[in-house]
């Protein structure tokens, strides 16, 4: 049984309604992103389930994005494992053959907005306090190149390389203009907005969908896969330096500071 995921999966539709349920901000741990990836996996290979919805169960946020926690003062080993969860998350979702839609209804920084940029189509609740970007430099961090292919891929290349250097977060009608969200509605009709989506993109012949997407998707997806342990070596080398860390320690005392 998952307690930082629920699913409810209707037999009769095919389509399964994720909420991500870990308070406060569902964070990506490597926890969460174990949890994700073995539901994730259920759905795929249940034939009956041909779409997916993810949405948040937390007010206000849909994810906060990679765990800080996960990537200050731990050792070169957990970093790795942590990061080869979060590439799982990734590879899951983008190559998924489900049609997986984002019903967005709270902000979605870097790692909630990379999880976001993975499904087929995203609506967004129309909230001006809600933003949705990725924001790593802000935190002196660098978005790794498979984060940067999905936003280009998406919202394409000037447009990510203004985000990605200035680490953007873009409220929900600037992230609406640029492309990174496909529509927005009021806070309470995300979800049913979705679920009607869903319907329309269901009734394309899924053969014909699923080959397409894989035909627009692959190239990004095999860049990834073939250089997953690089990737990962990458990854630990440069979160575990000491300048890296002192920017994350900074941040997150900001974050703290922040509140109230
Ligand atoms: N990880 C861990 N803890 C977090 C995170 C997070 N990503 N986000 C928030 N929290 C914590 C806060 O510190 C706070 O803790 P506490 O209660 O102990 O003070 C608690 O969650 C609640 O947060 P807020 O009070 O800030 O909640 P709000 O509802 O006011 O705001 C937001 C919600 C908008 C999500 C806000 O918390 C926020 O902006 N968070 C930071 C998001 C962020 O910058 N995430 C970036 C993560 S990095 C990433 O995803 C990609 C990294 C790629 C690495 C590449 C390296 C090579």
């Amino acid at each position: 049984t998952s307690s930082k995921i629920k699913v409810d999966f209707d037999q009769s539709t095919g389509v399964a309604v994720m909420r991500l349920q870990s308070p406060p901000v569902n964070s990506l741990s490597l926890d969460f992103l174990t949890e994700f990836c073995i539901a994730t996996e259920k759905l795929e290979l249940d034939k009956s389930c041909r779409g997916l919805i993810i949405t948040s169960s937390q007010p206000r946020v849909f994810s906060a994005g990679l765990d800080i926690m996960e990537m200050y003062q731990k050792s070169p080993e957990r970093c790795a494992e942590f990061w080869r969860a979060v590439q799982e998350m990734w590879l899951k979702l983008y190559g998924s053959n489900m049609v997986v839609i984002a019903a967005i209804n709270g902000s979605s920084p870097a790692g909630g907005c990379l999880m976001s940029l993975t499904c087929d189509y995203r609506i967004m609740a129309d909230n001006p306090r809600f933003s949705i970007g990725l924001n790593e430099t802000q935190l002196g961090i660098v978005a790794p190149f498979w984060f940067k292919d999905t936003m280009a891929n998406t919202v394409g290349h000037r447009n990510t390389e203004l985000a990605l250097e200035l680490g953007l977060l873009y409220n929900p009608s600037e992230a609406l203009k640029i492309g990174l969200v496909d529509q927005l509605v009021p806070e309470d009709q995300v979800l049913a907005t979705a679920t009607q989506t869903m319907t329309k993109w269901l009734a394309i012949p899924a053969h014909a969908r699923q080959i397409t997407k894989s035909m627009m998707r692959k190239p990004t997806i095999d860049k990834l896969t073939s250089n997953r342990e690089a990737d990962i070596k990458n990854f630990v080398t440069f979160i575990t330096k000491d300048s890296i860390q002192k920017s994350i320690g900074m941040y997150l005392e900001m974050l703290k500071k922040r509140k109230g």
